[in-house]
C-alpha cells in the first residue's frame, strides 16, 4: 500500500509541476550533470516540449512507460542538443484525465532579476499542466535525490523495490543504475529447465516492442537474469509477483513460464503473460532437446490460446 499511498500523497503535494520549475530559482545552477545511471537512453528523449527556466536551463517532459506505468518524465539541457538523463516524476499519466500542456512565452518578471541597466525584455517559454483542477508539483531536489549514489534515483527505487540506501541492491557488482535485472545476481551454472525458461522469457522479451518495465515470475523461486534489448526486468517468486501487483496494481506486464519433463525426453513450457487478470493469456512451447549434444535444438511456440 505504500506506493499508493504515496502516489495520493503525490495528488495533494505535487501542484504545478512547470511553475515549480519556474519560481524556485535563485540564480544558481547546481543542477548536476547527470552521467550515472544508464538504463533509460537520452535518445529516447523527446524534445517537443521546450520549456526554459529562469537559470537558462531548458526542460522538456514527457511520457513514458520505462518503470511500468504511464508516467511522466523529465530531461533537462543546457544547449537543446544535449539532454540529461531522463528523470523519473513518478506523476501518473491518468487514462481517463485529460492533461493539457501548455506552452506559451511571457515575457518574464524584472522584479526577479532586480535592475537591470538595458533592460531587455527577454522571452519566456512557461508551460502548465492542467490536470483538469489536480495539479502536481515536484521539487527539483527530489527529481535529482539518490541517496546511494547508483544513478537510480530514491523516487525510481520505490517503484523499482530497489534498496534506496545500498547502490547494488543484488550484490551482482552492478549498481543499481546500471543494471537491467536490478533484483537479480547471475546465476552459476543453470539447469537445463532453467535455461529452457530463461531461453522463452528471453523470446518473448524480444517480442516484446516496448521498453516498458517487465516482471518475470521466477522459475522454481531462483531469482534470474534476463538479457534485453531495452528495459528492465524485476525477477519476483511468484508471492513476490503477487506482492508487487497487489501494491502497484496491474498494467505491469509479468511473464512467466513453466518447464516441465514429458514422456519423450522432450521438456515442454508453458509460457504465459498477465497485463491484468481479465485478459491474462498464453500458449505451451514445445522444446526438443538433443541428449547427445547437451543442447537445445530448438523450440516450437504452439499458439494455444488460453483463456483464463
Ligand atoms: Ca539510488
Ligand atoms: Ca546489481
Amino acid at each position: 500500500m505504500t506506493h499508493a499511498m504515496n502516489k495520493s500523497i503525490y495528488l495533494f503535494t505535487i501542484a504545478l509541476l512547470l511553475l515549480e520549475l519556474n519560481l524556485c530559482q535563485s540564480g544558481e545552477n547546481l543542477l548536476p550533470y547527470l552521467t550515472q545511471g544508464n538504463l533509460f537512453s537520452t535518445a529516447v528523449v523527446p524534445t517537443v516540449v521546450i520549456i526554459r527556466d529562469s537559470t537558462d536551463i531548458y526542460w522538456t517532459i514527457f511520457s513514458s512507460k520505462f518503470l511500468g506505468f504511464h508516467e511522466f518524465w523529465l530531461a533537462y539541457s543546457h544547449d537543446t542538443q544535449n539532454w540529461s538523463r531522463p528523470l523519473y516524476t513518478g506523476i501518473p499519466v491518468l487514462p481517463n484525465n485529460n492533461y493539457q500542456i501548455k506552452v506559451s512565452k511571457h515575457q518574464i518578471d524584472f522584479d526577479w532579476y532586480g535592475e537591470l541597466e538595458h533592460p531587455e525584455q527577454k522571452i519566456y517559454y512557461r508551460s502548465h499542466i492542467d490536470t483538469t483542477n489536480m495539479g502536481y508539483t515536484i521539487y527539483k531536489r527530489t527529481l535529482f535525490e539518490d541517496t546511494d549514489a547508483d544513478g537510480l534515483t530514491d523516487l525510481a527505487e520505490d517503484v523499482l523495490w530497489t534498496n534506496r540506501f545500498k547502490n547494488d541492491t543484488d550484490g551482482d557488482g552492478k549498481a543499481d543504475g546500471y543494471d537491467q535485472n536490478p533484483l537479480a545476481a547471475p546465476a552459476n551454472e543453470l539447469s537445463l529447465h532453467e535455461k529452457l525458461h530463461k531461453a522463452i522469457i528471453e523470446y518473448e522479451l524480444e517480442e516484446f516492442y516496448s521498453n516498458q518495465l517487465v516482471v518475470v515470475e521466477q522459475f522454481e523461486n531462483k531469482p534470474m537474469e534476463y538479457e534485453r534489448y531495452e528495459g528492465i526486468v524485476l525477477s519476483f517468486s511468484s508471492g513476490g509477483c503477487d506482492a508487487f501487483v497487489s501494491e502497484t496494481g496491474y498494467g505491469v506486464p509479468i511473464l512467466s513460464c513453466t518447464v516441465k519433463d514429458t514422456l519423450t525426453n522432450r521438456l515442454k513450457a508453458g509460457f504465459q503473460y498477465f497485463i491484468a487478470p481479465e485478459n491474462a493469456w498464453g500458449y505451451d512451447v514445445i522444446c526438443r532437446w538433443s541428449d547427445a549434444e547437451n543442447d537445445f535444438l530448438d523450440f516450437k511456440i504452439v499458439n494455444e490460446w488460453v483463456s483464463e
